[in-house]
């Protein structure tokens, strides 16, 4: 009998389980029956996006956390595919920071390449995940929205592939109650015209923090406030941007910080991070973990080790995205299909604990960064994923980072060399700050008549 294998979500992660199956099948091999349960209308995860916040039409809760005039926080040559180049799905080089709309038209042109489509039930969030040690099996249960259809199936392995940056999480603070303005979480702030004219306060200072505090300035706002709890980011910010400790309590719209100073505000974003979040999953089958480069329990990073016929899939912090997705697909791959053979459970978590220990070592960004090289390179040794340039692309966030450092307004007007294909990029054609329109069309300059 054929084996049947689950994929939860077809976001960036699940789209690299389907097309690792895929390739493994144009090179001859029999795999799996793969059944992908995705909750949206559309593929592409986090990058399709969504003018809804809240829940949607069926009264799910709304996967998005992109918003508008979102650009890619970091040099698209760091996440390229080691096998589908952007030169050939745009049919050119292109720079270097694309909006939302350009990467996710490259993340698509994969996977309709590798025509799997079809393996995907849209629109069928699943509900329930639980194990049997007599029949060796999952059964999954999911919710065909359109047809309003239960669904009750069993599975040979499930691929955990549904992201960890949906589910906010929302610290209360003192007066929030009775602000006299608006408070939203980062993964519902869609537009910052919104905010145009207006003081707001910031609570984070990871990417969420700066990025959107970015956007606000880009479109308009008065002013911005940012707010720490452990240290400011300590960039070189605009004149109208001041960071500030961290926020004891709000009274009516005056905010109030741990040195004794306030200000007026309208608005708060808390960017404040999402948390891993699976109500589908039994306790025996759940990750725990708080957003962190090595979390444990996950054989290189990706198999359970209680149980290893379970996968999860992108569930560490990242600076590695969309490579490091199809590494760890690849990988799960081969563990699936019988290629690779695990260790005993007291090695997996031996291996595991050695990553946990280097992790803790990490002083600073560079120092994670090639940690997470380090990971990639470690899973695609074991694979026929092609393999890539980790120290150049390694190389290429150092830059990154230092453009940021440099001025955090205009990183992203820099251009890199691609690691796959080593074609220099284009600079864009429009400084970030000055491109308003953030449309495939504009970036791309393709002519409406085109
Ligand atoms: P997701 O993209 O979250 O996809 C998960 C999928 O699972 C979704 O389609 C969801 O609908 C589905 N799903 C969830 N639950 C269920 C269920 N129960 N049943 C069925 N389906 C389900 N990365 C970059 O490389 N560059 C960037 O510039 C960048 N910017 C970002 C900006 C923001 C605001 C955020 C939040 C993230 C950003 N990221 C960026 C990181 C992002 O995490 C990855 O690029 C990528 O989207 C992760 O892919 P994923 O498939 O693991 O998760
Ligand atoms: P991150 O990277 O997980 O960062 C969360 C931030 O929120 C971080 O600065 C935390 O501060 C801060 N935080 C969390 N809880 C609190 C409370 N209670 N009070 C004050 N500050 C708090 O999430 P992001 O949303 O920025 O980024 C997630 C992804 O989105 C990322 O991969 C990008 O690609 C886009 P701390 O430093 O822990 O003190």
């Amino acid at each position: 009998m054929t084996k049947r294998v689950a994929v939860i979500g077809a976001g960036p992660s699940g789209l690299a389980q389907l097309r690792a199956f895929q390739s493994a099948a144009s090179k001859g091999a029999e795999i799996p029956e793969v059944v992908c349960f995705e909750k949206q209308d559309d593929w592409g995860g986090l990058w399709n996006y969504t003018w809804r916040t809240g829940v949607d039409e069926f009264g799910e809760p709304v996967h998005c956390s992109m918003y508008r005039y979102l650009w890619s926080n970091g040099p698209k040559e760091c996440l390229e595919f080691a096998d589908y180049t952007f030169e050939e799905h745009f049919g050119k080089a292109i720079a270097s920071y694309p909006p939302r709309a350009v990467l996710w038209d490259y993340i698509k042109g994969r996977v309709e390449k590798a025509g799997v489509r079809d393996w995907i039930r849209f629109r069928t969030p699943v509900r329930s995940v639980t194990y049997s040690d007599a029949s060796g099996k999952f059964t999954v249960t999911a919710h065909d929205l359109a047809a309003d259809h239960v669904t009750v199936e069993e599975f040979d392995h499930v691929v955990v592939a549904s992201g960890h940056f949906s589910t906010p999480n929302v610290p209360y603070f003192e007066g929030f109650n009775t602000f006299n303005g608006r408070i939203l979480h980062a993964h519902d702030f869609r537009d910052a015209v919104e905010f145009a004219g207006k003081d707001i306060l910031l609570i984070g200072t990871s990417y969420s923090a700066e990025d959107i505090g970015s956007q606000c300035y880009k479109y308009g706002a008065k002013s911005i406030t940012c707010s720490h709890r452990t240290a400011p980011m300590g960039f070189n910010w605009p004149d109208n941007w001041q960071e500030v400790p961290l926020l004891t309590r709000v009274e009516n719209k005056t905010a109030h910080f741990k040195d004794g100073s306030s200000i007026e505000i309208d608005a708060i974003i808390l960017c404040t991070g999402y948390l891993h979040h699976f109500p589908f999953l039994s306790d025996d089958l759940r990750l725990k973990t708080a957003n962190r480069m090595w979390p444990l329990g996950l054989y290189k990073g990706v198999a359970w080790e209680p149980n290893p016929k379970l996968i999860y899939l992108g569930m560490q912090d990242q600076f590695y995205t969309l490579n490091m997705f199809d590494a760890q697909a690849w990988y799960a791959r081969d563990v699936m299909m019988g290629r690779i053979e695990l260790p005993s459970s007291d090695e997996m978590s031996a291996h595991s604990a050695a990553w946990r220990e280097r992790e803790l070592t990490l002083a600073d960004p560079e120092q994670q960064i090639v940690f997470q090289g380090d990971y990639v390179q470690e899973l695609i040794d074991d694979t026929d994923y092609p393999s890539f340039d980790i120290d150049g692309v390694n190389k290429t966030f150092f830059e990154w980072e230092h453009h940021k450092v440099e001025n955090i307004m205009g990183f992203r007007n820099n251009a890199y060399r691609s690691l796959m294909t080593g074609t220099m990029s284009p600079k864009h054609h429009t400084p970030w700050l000055d491109a308003m329109d953030d449309s495939k069309e504009s970036y791309l300059q393709i002519d409406a008549a085109e």
